[in-house]
């Protein structure tokens, strides 16, 4: 049994999302942080960066969002969320995660949390922002997916960021390849499911 320590419609989302698609049992507390529950002794202990997610497997706290969905394709590789080991497509697959952790996820945690950096110009952090949409983009030109050709990780944290866009001057809609990718990821049932259980009603519905 897996448990899952998340917050309403946060980086935790793509995890409680990915753990639908597997079919595994799991738990999910949800923190409040309005009441900073992410910032309590108790949570501290098993993330000392009081951030979600935190994911307990096998008894011990997993961090870092995409760590966390690469472990758990490693441990269902049944359920084909990562290319085969030794693939070129793995390869790929180990590529677009590293660039997602390092790139948008990361700008993106700037553009909500820009006290993380007194004197952030936000106007190139949006431009930055729009890049990484602009590759994305590129990248979707004929294809279906990141990589190869089912869904993995990335593809479920990409669907997570571009709702993160949604209130962007330029929201990763604005790309068309995104758009006709975004509406396909959005009519997976496993999105809709935990957009449900979360209590999300914009976006997925646009
Ligand atoms: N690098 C971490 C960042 C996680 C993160 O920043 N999570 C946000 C929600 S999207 C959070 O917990 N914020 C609460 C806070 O900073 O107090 C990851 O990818 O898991």
């Amino acid at each position: 049994m897996y448990r899952l320590y998340a917050s309403q419609a946060t980086a935790s989302l793509v995890v409680h999302w990915m753990l639908i698609e597997l079919g595994v049992p799991f738990e999910v507390e949800m923190l409040d942080f309005d009441d900073r529950a992410q910032k309590s002794e108790t949570y501290l202990k098993l993330n000392p960066d009081g951030v979600v997610p935190t994911l307990i497997v096998d008894g011990a706290p997993v961090r870092e969002t995409g760590a966390i969905l690469m472990l758990l394709a490693e441990r269902h590789p049944e359920a084909g969320f990562a290319p085969p080991a030794g693939s070129r497509d793995r390869a790929e697959w180990l590529e677009w995660m590293v660039w997602l952790a390092n790139g948008p996820m990361a700008a993106y945690r700037l553009w909500f949390y820009d006290g993380d950096l007194p004197g952030l110009d936000r106007a190139a952090l949006q431009a930055k922002l729009e890049s990484y949409w602009t590759k994305a983009d590129a990248r979707l030109a004929g294809r279906a997916f990141l990589v190869g050709d089912r869904a993995t990780t990335a593809d479920l944290q990409l669907a997570m960021l571009a709702r993160w866009s949604r209130n962007m001057p330029r929201p990763a809609t604005a790309w068309p390849n995104l758009k006709a990718y975004v509406d396909r990821m959005r009519a997976r049932p496993g999105l809709k499911d935990v957009h449900a259980r979360e209590g999300v009603t914009d976006w997925i519905n646009d």
